[in-house]
């Protein structure tokens, strides 16, 4: 009985690593554990900032994320496929399943976008380096840019790296808890698999940062899962 639960769950994945782009894997209305300890992003995010904002924020997006699917009598379970396509949603539950799916979503992809420093490369390598230099000069124009779109966005959303649908990266912005997979949503240039994002609601850095949002955004990238977007950016490519 194991072994067969085994053995479909590890075809399942081998085949989804393969076909299917990393970030647009199909993800439950569960919220899986942190990939490290909330202070493993010490000193650039600190302990207190990742409970609250694992523990609160995160985790009642899931919970309001289910009590309007209930309301609407949506028995869908897959967040992202929710989130794709909001407006084949009943209108009268589109903006909670936006905000709620949105914020769910988008906070899973966040945790794995982030790794203790130190604990893998400090900057992209091999295809992504490259693929960065050609698309952005430099890796360091880039973080110029990523970081401007972050600082930018008035209130509160997030900065994106995409991979668009004609495999090109760009650097998006969207409001609250919007994101790039969001058909109908987002402009349509600005659709594509996301494969690093960075939160810049207050809630991700107030604690620490206050207001200055270029400190958080400066602090971050000590933190960047590198190993995580290459993988992202393989399979967005493929
Ligand atoms: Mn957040």
């Amino acid at each position: 009985m194991k072994r067969r639960a085994f053995l479909t769950t590890s075809t399942a994945a081998l085949a989804g690593s393969l076909i299917v782009p990393a970030s647009s894997h199909a993800l439950d209305l569960t919220q899986a554990p942190l990939p490290y300890a909330p202070e493993a992003l010490e000193p650039h995010i600190d302990a207190l900032t990742m409970n609250i904002h694992f523990g609160k924020h995160h985790a009642a997006y899931i919970t309001k994320l289910g009590d309007a699917l209930k309301a609407a009598s949506i028995s869908k379970t897959d967040a992202i496929e929710l989130i794709s396509d909001i407006k084949a949603l009943p209108a009268a539950s589109q903006m909670a399943i936006r905000n709620n799916g949105g914020g769910h979503v988008n906070h899973t992809w966040f945790w794995k976008w982030m790794a203790p420093a130190g604990s893998g490369p400090a900057a992209p390598e091999g295809k992504l380096a490259a693929a960065i230099q050609n698309t952005f000069t430099s890796i360091d124009d880039f973080k110029k840019l990523f970081g401007e779109a972050g600082v930018k966005r008035f209130g509160s959303g997030w900065a994106w790296l995409i991979v668009t649908k004609d495999g090109k990266l760009k650097i998006t912005s969207t409001p609250n808890q919007d994101n790039p997979l969001m058909k109908g949503i987002v402009d349509e240039a600005d659709l594509g698999t996301p494969i690093l994002g960075l939160d810049v609601w207050e809630h991700a850095y107030y604690l620490k940062y206050q207001n200055k949002r270029p400190d958080y955004i400066a602090a971050w990238w000590n933190v960047v899962n590198w190993t995580e977007v290459a993988k992202g950016y393989a399979a967005a490519k493929v």
